[in-house]
């Protein structure tokens, strides 16, 4: 399997992330497909112009984010990262839904302050950042009392939302608002799939 990336997508994260709990790593090539400026490459496989994408062995591809990490979960080692079947699979479903909501307001708002000063819009980006902040609320509830629960898909979409807050802006302070989050978030950052999927600095 080839897995177009770029290092910096927090989607990209979540799949590498999904890839390194089920033990296929080592099955997955990376191609660096950067989107921005020039989406040629990533189009070959994913119409939208969006990584990531995920290139099966019979040259077909998957996308977006959610798909690839089912599609993962299903083939790897360990028990199912998202439940099959009843509330518990509606709710990290849900969780992995807030968290990239999260991610697509944060990527909107780095994109919005790429544009010349001029042409940016104050308002899209405190609709994006009270999003953000609400999400965050949400995503601090959704942990639920047990902080030291099984690292599946709800809590890898949480973390890489979380991280990607830090990595793009930490000035807003959005990240780490709630002692909630603050608390699981220092007992997990040391995570080997964490660790090796960082952004670079
Ligand atoms: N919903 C998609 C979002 C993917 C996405 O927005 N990727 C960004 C990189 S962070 C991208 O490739 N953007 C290029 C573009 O929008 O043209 C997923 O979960 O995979």
């Amino acid at each position: 399997m080839q897995l177009y990336y770029s290092a910096t997508s927090p989607y990209v994260r979540k799949v590498r992330i999904v890839a390194i709990e089920k033990g296929l790593d080592g099955a997955i090539e990376l191609v660096e497909a950067m989107p921005w400026p020039d989406p040629s490459l990533i189009s070959t496989q994913n119409p939208l112009g969006k990584v990531p994408a995920l290139v099966l062995d019979d040259g077909s591809a998957l996308y977006d984010s959610p798909v690839i990490c089912e599609y993962l979960d299903t083939l790897g080692e360990g028990s199912r990262l998202l439940p099959q079947a009843g509330p518990a699979r509606w709710r990290s479903l849900r969780i992995q839904a807030l968290a990239d909501g999260i991610m697509d307001a944060a990527v909107s708002i780095v994109l919005e302050r790429r544009r010349p000063a001029e042409l940016q819009s104050l308002e899209a980006i405190q609709r994006a950042t009270q999003a953000i902040r609400r999400g965050v609320v949400a995503l601090a509830q959704d942990l639920g009392p047990d902080l030291t629960a099984p690292f599946d898909l709800a809590q890898i979409a949480t973390a890489v939302a979380i991280g990607y807050l830090h990595f793009r802006l930490p000035d807003l302070e959005l990240g780490l608002g709630s002692r909630r989050i603050s608390e699981w978030w220092s007992l997990i950052r040391e995570r080997p799939s964490l660790a090796a999927t960082a952004p670079p600095i």
